[in-house]
């Protein structure tokens, strides 16, 4: 097994780095799982340790422990501490974080990567102007992609943005929600409809699976703060690759979380 100190060492924290610093531990932690620093099931060091090595609080340890158990990244057992959890062949998405691709797989150690099937400026179907709340004339911005996780197809996803939002599309990399941040609409909130499907011969054929095979078809809204919506976007996710997980509080709990 690992001896995971390494990678708490003093220095980890570089002075470059920005934000809160629980943000910053979460990203240490995400960082050293993608590049193979940390692997599946290693104990990490005791919350006081990391505290210590790192000269930050254990209140702002623990915050990202829990963020990182509640995203799956690590698991906690009682009594024996921290672990990464086993990287399981299916991918769990939590549905109650708004979170994009390229985080998700990044937060389980696979490696995000896009294959570009489309990505021009054009006009809006009559439901993508309904949906984004677009003025005659307005054009909109369409993304086709093949999302791939550690080089797996994953999920086929067209995203339509206003046009009017986001001024270049070339600037867009493999990240859109990266692309949003940076011209400052990153989306806070969305609405997601799920709902099962049998795959399209094209659509089966680009994701690497036999036509008619189940998928999860999934619609998504998202956001900004003011209400204004940002992104329209439709996915098809391989049925044999992604389970999404969603986490039922009552609504005591939830509203002390929060508090
Ligand atoms: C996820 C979202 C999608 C969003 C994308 C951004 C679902 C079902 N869909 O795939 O709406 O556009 O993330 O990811 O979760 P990116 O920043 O990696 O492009």
């Amino acid at each position: 097994m690992t001896d995971t100190h390494a990678v708490f060492a003093p220095d980890s924290f570089s002075d470059a780095a920005a934000g809160p610093l629980y943000l910053r531990l979460k990203a240490l932690i995400q960082s050293a799982i993608h590049d193979g620093r940390l692997h599946a099931n290693d104990a990490l060091p005791s919350e006081r340790e990391i505290a210590s090595m790192l000269d930050i609080s254990r209140v702002t340890v623990r915050k990202a422990l829990t963020d990182l158990v509640e995203e799956g990244v690590l698991t906690q057992r009682r009594g024996s501490g921290t672990f990464v959890t086993s990287g399981a062949t299916r991918v769990e998405q939590r549905l109650s974080r708004l979170t994009s691709f390229t985080e998700d797989m990044l937060a389980r150690g696979l490696t995000p990567s896009v294959r570009w099937l489309l990505k021009a400026v054009a006009p809006p179907t009559p439901e993508e102007a309904m949906v984004l709340g677009l003025s005659t004339g307005e054009r909109v911005i369409r993304l086709r992609r093949l999302r791939l996780a550690d080089d797996q197809p994953m999920a086929l996803e067209q995203a339509v943005v206003a046009a009017r939002l986001l001024a270049n599309p070339e600037a867009i990399g493999n990240s859109l929600y990266v692309a949003l941040e940076a011209a400052g609409i990153r989306p806070v909130r969305a609405l997601q409809r799920l709902s099962a499907e049998s795959l399209s011969a094209e659509d089966a054929q680009i994701l690497g699976v036999e036509p008619g095979a189940p998928a999860l078809y999934i619609e998504r809204i998202s956001y900004l703060k003011d209400g204004r919506p940002v992104e329209f976007t439709k996915s098809h996710y391989r049925g044999d690759a992604y389970d999404f997980v969603v986490e039922l509080t009552t609504e005591q709990l939830s509203s002390g979380a929060n508090s």
